[in-house]
């Protein structure tokens, strides 16, 4: 494939992304029609989903970085995404079913950055640049049918990212466990999972680090200088960085009417209900 052609094409597999999740829709899947992407190019259309948001985003995302997720989903290797502007859902809303497709929800601990985070960078540093930490619950929307990709599919559908809410009592990591922070996901009030952040690569940490390691390595030079991630030379996570260190729980699909609640040790809890399906017309999910 000539450099144009690859451009052309990866610019209008993210062209097709987009329009499928502003539908809510799903399409095919790029590995479906026996031309795949390499790791490399799919990362190449989430810059140019980036680009659609106009260089803005409302955090960053780790995903299968625990066993349940990579058995659930048969991704077995961590990938990253980034959180659109639209994706910042509140704890205790009601969201229209009419925002999602096919949403799936999952528990996951969120790190806030105190301090900027420059490639490259240790586990022991990143856990010291974390200023907050607090419960999340992310909601996933694939926009292939049935949640089925593979590797560079759903890297290219920017990690099935749709939307995400933060509990709202964040906690300073010295206290809490964040090594081994016991949570439950329940559905209207009934517990799905019990799991605890050690499930995340160990240690939640590793997956902040790895998202360092993994921005340096596979976002352009033009994505990382709009988004202010590369200065003086290297690739930088600044203070104030909202970080989803991936699911500790498996995901389970939602429907119009549920609630979903995520407690854990320390953190208090974060809920959010889907509402009934009104036809409200939802907004853009990249614009
Ligand atoms: C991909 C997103 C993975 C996680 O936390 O593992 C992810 C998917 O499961 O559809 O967000
Ligand atoms: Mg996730």
């Amino acid at each position: 494939m000539t450099m144009e052609n690859e451009t052309a094409r990866i610019g209008a597999l993210a062209d097709t992304l987009a329009a499928a999740a502003n539908a809510r829709t799903q399409t095919t899947q790029p590995s479906a029609n026996g031309q795949g992407l390499t790791v490399e190019q799919a990362y190449a259309v989430q810059c140019e989903l980036i680009a659609r948001c106009g260089y803005r985003v409302s955090g960053f995302k780790m995903g299968m970085t625990s066993q349940a997720k990579m058995r659930q989903m048969n991704v077995h290797e961590p990938i990253f995404g980034f959180m659109a502007p639209s994706g910042v859902l509140h704890d205790g809303a009601t969201v229209p079913r009419s925002a999602f497709g096919q949403p799936r929800v999952e528990a996951e601990l969120a790190f806030i950055l105190k301090a900027p985070l420059s490639w490259p960078v240790t586990t022991a540093e990143a856990m010291q640049a974390v200023g907050g930490v607090c419960l999340a619950i992310e909601v996933l929307d694939s926009r292939y049918s049935d949640f089925k990709f593979s590797l560079p599919d759903v890297i290219a559908d920017n990690t099935s990212a749709v939307g995400f809410v933060l509990g709202s009592e964040v906690r300073s990591p010295q206290s809490v466990d964040v090594a081994n922070l016991g949570l439950v996901l329940e559905i209207n009030g009934r517990p799905q999972s019990i799991a605890s952040s050690a499930a995340v690569l160990g240690h939640p940490a590793r997956s902040l680090a790895l998202l360092v390691e993994m921005i340096h390595r596979y976002y352009d030079e033009q994505t990382c200088a709009q988004l202010r991630l590369r200065r003086h030379g290297t690739h930088v996570l600044d203070a104030g960085t909202v970080i989803l260190t991936g699911g500790i729980t498996q995901a389970f699909a939602v429907d119009a009417g549920d609630t979903v609640r995520v407690a854990g040790d320390g953190l208090g809890e974060v809920v959010l209900t889907i509402g009934p399906a009104d036809g409200e017309a939802p907004a853009p999910v990249y614009a």
